[in-house]
């Protein structure tokens, strides 16, 4: 089971209903001439053929069907996965018999609504058939005014996506190149529109779902209808938001209606007009003006503020929730290049934050806890973006309601990932209409900053045609990529026509204040003739991990805006053995290895540990300084990159969590725990921080702030041995500049450090007064491995706080690399971990636990002594 932690109790909600229930409240509370009834109940389904109907839960999935009637074991747990590939290939029904009150068959209105269909279904009710579906990302609906009885049975029948297409496939002379991220032999995703992800990836299983995956109900009404209404901003400033009111109104009959729009916090009215409907669909635009608006703000820089306007007309109502920002993606031709970079407000932003894939392989599992905790932890670590990754899904509604909440803005991919696609009339079709119900469903989120086509799309084309990647491209040998040069035009144009075409008139038709990125990377939005030298536009950095170059490597590697970077870790201990057992432990045993997708994984990680720390023989060990290398080795990147505004904007790592316990690049795994990557990013991407570097002569200290004001502060330097003895300090007054990065203060290596075993630099910048400390580093010359560390002589209290809070009071005689805490058999985040602690500086870590705790639950670890 997954629990997750510093939530009172896991409430395994079936699924996040976000705006869904809104609506229902809406309908239930504002008006009687309208109704949602949910049919969530009385379901089973079957395996197509076989006699047996099971009891299903809907939303669900097949799998999570199958394992909750015991027919498969759990798939995450060793190494079922590969046992139950079986499923993929079926064709499942599922079925329910439900009863509709008179009063729900008296409305002139009612239409059958399912959210979400995964994926290839055809529906039935009553035995005639209303529905067909071909695309998971897609919102059904269906007038069943006329076949709805008091008695009714719905029946939805799901063909497997590779019995679909497969035949697909075959009837093309040539390939369409796809990553080896989709495990089968045959790379059928890319014609089924699916979650890229559910067909394996190199830090997710394989698991081919299929289902009813988010509500399906009847929605009935009377008279009047309000469809997606939607507050356009065409201009923001302080002292002023004007747009429009922007919605469809479906009317019986022609007649006069009034339309308003309340600020339902306190009921000033905004906008207030008659209007003559004519009998049909009006569309209904109507400019409103806003003085003085609050603004929303990105997390750190201000109040991400949220109105919640009504919009009534006639007898029915609606609810928007929004914030008011203006956002411009900014690209400007400078001495060096061209600018990437979000202007929140007229403000220009320093993005940080990372990579977002969805939070199980079977999605309507994620529970809105989950979500909380999963975007709470990313503004805990001070971020204020997310990329929502294009081989996932367009998100639940309450991931965008958190993200605006939080301040976190988004940028959205469109679902394509490491691909090109087909450009068949009918898939083209499909894309337009899954862009239309999307960006309709998404628009009025504040935190949505950008729409972007795709993910690595053209930039694996680009290495495709030039056959540069034969390596990476060793999965599917079945047939030529493409056989004649028409063939490769061919795909060319699916791609001008689904990333240049249709999904940028989209964005401009249905969302006009955000902008459009054709794929992500690439340096201009677009020409297949580019320059990749990151010079403009976003860049993705592999060269750390996939070309095994140093750490330090971040560092010179500082494009205009980073949008992915990382390295693996396996998850905490905990989590290991939720999926594996004792003689599974070994990174290369077979139940190790199915929990690790990258081709080049443990390879990878041994290489880097090899040379930096040194490898433990013990397991557990190993899985510690694991977690330590990536913390440590991604910040170098994170760094390097605030050091570099305002040249480079944007820091988003490879990736904020995980899908299934797995090693990967994640800060926090599938259970929500924080890896030392998340503390790491906690600590680097604070509002103000100070960092070292070196290049090898100089080292600099630079500050670092993202804050809106000018601080006038305190920077303090020293250079000191293990056991604290300083032998050089300075201090020095420092007025940090708004949103600048500058170095402050800046010494010869050769002046100072004559052992650079033995020898650190603690840089501390305090708020003027010394009063609180802002930020500490301590930056090392040598690789851990060759530091003369030493036993510390490490000791420890607990302490009772007030609130049910408690703190560990630490302090030791030499320096502590990297010390981990954890609490026994209890998750925790804690106000700081995998430090440095300095000796004869007494340090205080609180933490909030979910039951009391003793001295004896308290384990330490710290990397020093490496004697096993
Ligand atoms: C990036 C992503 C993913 C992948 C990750 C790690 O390029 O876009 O496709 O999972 O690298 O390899």
């Amino acid at each position: 089971m997954r629990i997750f932690f510093n939530t009172s109790h896991l409430l395994f909600k079936p699924l996040a209903l976000g705006s869904f229930l809104v609506f229902m409240i809406s309908a239930t509370f504002q008006s009687s001439a309208q109704e949602v009834v949910l049919l969530h109940d009385n379901w089973q389904f079957q395996q197509q053929g076989m006699s047996r109907w099971l009891p299903a839960t809907i939303p669900g999935t097949v799998h999570t069907d199958l394992l909750a009637n015991q027919r498969i074991q759990d798939p995450f747990y060793r190494t079922n996965e590969q046992d139950l590939q079986w499923i993929e290939n079926e064709d499942w029904v599922y079925k329910t018999d439900f009863q509709v009150e008179a009063s729900v068959l008296g409305y002139e209105h009612i239409h059958l609504n399912f959210d979400g269909l995964d994926t290839y279904a055809e529906i039935f009710l009553n035995g005639v058939h209303v529905l067909t579906a071909e695309n998971m990302f897609r919102a059904w609906q269906c007038d069943v005014k006329a076949l709805l009885k008091d008695n009714n049975t719905l029946e939805v029948r799901f063909t497997s996506p590779m019995k679909r297409n497969l035949p697909v496939y075959d009837s093309l002379e040539y390939q369409i190149p796809v990553s080896n991220n989709d495990f089968h032999p045959k790379k059928v995703s890319i014609f089924s529109r699916k979650a890229g992800y559910h067909y394996g990836w190199d830090w997710g299983p394989r698991f081919v779902t299929a289902g009813i995956w988010k509500p399906v109900y009847l929605q009935a009404w009377n008279g009047i209808k309000i469809v997606d209404p939607y507050l356009y901003q065409s201009k923001v400033t302080r002292e002023r938001a004007e747009g429009e009111l922007r919605l469809q109104v479906r009317a019986d009959q022609d007649e006069v209606v009034t339309v308003e729009l309340l600020d339902q916090a306190d009921q000033r009215q905004i906008l207030r007009e008659r209007i003559r409907l004519k009998k049909g669909v009006n569309e209904l635009s109507l400019p409103f003006e806003l003085e003085a608006p609050k603004l929303w703000w990105p997390n750190g820089i201000g109040e991400p503020f949220m109105y919640k306007f009504s919009v009534n007309v006639s007898d029915k109502s609606a609810i928007i929730k929004t914030g008011f920002r203006s956002i411009e993606l900014v690209q400007e031709s400078g001495e060096r290049g061209k600018s990437f970079y979000f202007r929140v407000n007229g403000h220009p932003v320093f993005s940080k934050g990372a990579n977002y894939i969805p939070q199980d392989s079977f999605l309507p599992r994620v529970s809105d806890d989950q979500y909380r905790h999963v975007l709470t932890s990313a503004q805990q670590a001070h971020m204020n973006m997310i990329r929502v990754w294009g081989g996932g899904i367009y998100e639940d509604d309450i991931f965008y309601d958190l993200c605006d909440s939080l301040g976190l803005m988004v940028w959205q991919d469109f679902m394509f990932a490491c691909a090109m696609y087909p450009g068949f009339p009918g898939f083209l079709q499909n894309v337009r209409l899954e862009a239309e119900d999307n960006l309709k469903r998404l628009r009025n989120h504040p935190s949505i900053a950008l729409w972007c086509g795709n993910n690595e799309s053209i930039m694996m084309w680009k290495k495709w045609k030039k056959n540069e990647i034969k390596d990476r491209w060793d999965g599917d040998k079945i047939k030529p990529l493409w056989s004649n040069p028409d063939d490769s035009l061919e795909i060319t144009h699916a791609y001008e026509n689904i990333f240049h075409n249709i999904l940028p008139a989209a964005v401009h038709k249905y969302a006009p204040n955000v902008p459009y990125w054709s794929s992500s990377p690439q340096p201009y939005n677009y020409s297949f003739d580019m320059d990749w030298s990151g010079i403009s536009g976003d860049y993705h950095y592999w060269g750390v991990w996939w070309g095994k170059e140093p750490f330090e490597n971040y560092k010179g590697q500082v494009k205009r805006f980073m949008s992915e970077y990382g390295f693996q870790s396996f998850p905490p201990m905990a989590t290991i053995t939720e999926f594996a057992v004792p003689e599974d432990y070994e990174i290369f045993s077979d139940v190790m290895r199915s929990h690790q997708k990258s081709s080049i994984g443990n390879g990878t990680i041994t290489h880097y540990m090899e040379d930096l720390y040194g490898i433990p023989k013990d397991f557990e060990r190993f899985i510690y300084v694991n977690l330590v290398q990536q913390g440590e080795g991604v910040k170098v990147g994170m760094e390097a990159h605030r050091r570099s505004k305002p040249y480079c904007m944007g820091s988003l790592y490879w990736q904020l969590q995980d899908c299934w316990p797995v090693a990967s690049w994640s800060g926090m795994d599938y259970y929500g725990r924080w890896k030392a990557l998340h503390y790491q990013a906690r600590d680097a991407f604070k509002p103000m921080i100070v960092s070292a570097t070196s290049d090898g002569k100089t080292t600099a200290i630079y500050v670092v702030s993202d804050l809106l004001e000018d601080q006038e502060t305190i920077l303090n330097l020293r250079i000191m041995d293990l056991s604290g003895e300083v032998s050089w300090q300075k201090e020095v007054p420092v007025k940090v500049t708004q949103n600048s990065s500058r170095s402050y203060l800046s010494f010869e290596n050769q002046q100072r450090i004559s052992d650079p075993t033995t020898q650190v630099v603690v840089a501390e910048i305090f708020e003027a007064g010394r009063k609180a400390m802002i930020d500490q580093t301590v930056f090392y010359y040598e690789k851990p491995k060759n530091m003369a560390f030493e036993d510390p002589g490490l000791k420890y209290k607990l302490k009772k706080e007030g609130g049910g809070r408690y703190s560990i009071q630490l302090v030791s005689k030499q320096l502590v690399k990297a010390l981990e805490l954890s609490i026994a058999g209890q998750d925790i985040v804690f106000s700081d971990n995998y430090f440095d602690l300095l000796p004869g500086e007494e340090k205080m870590v609180t933490f909030l636990p979910g039951k009391p705790v003793d001295k004896k639950d308290i384990l330490v670890q710290f990397y020093n002594i490496r004697s096993k």
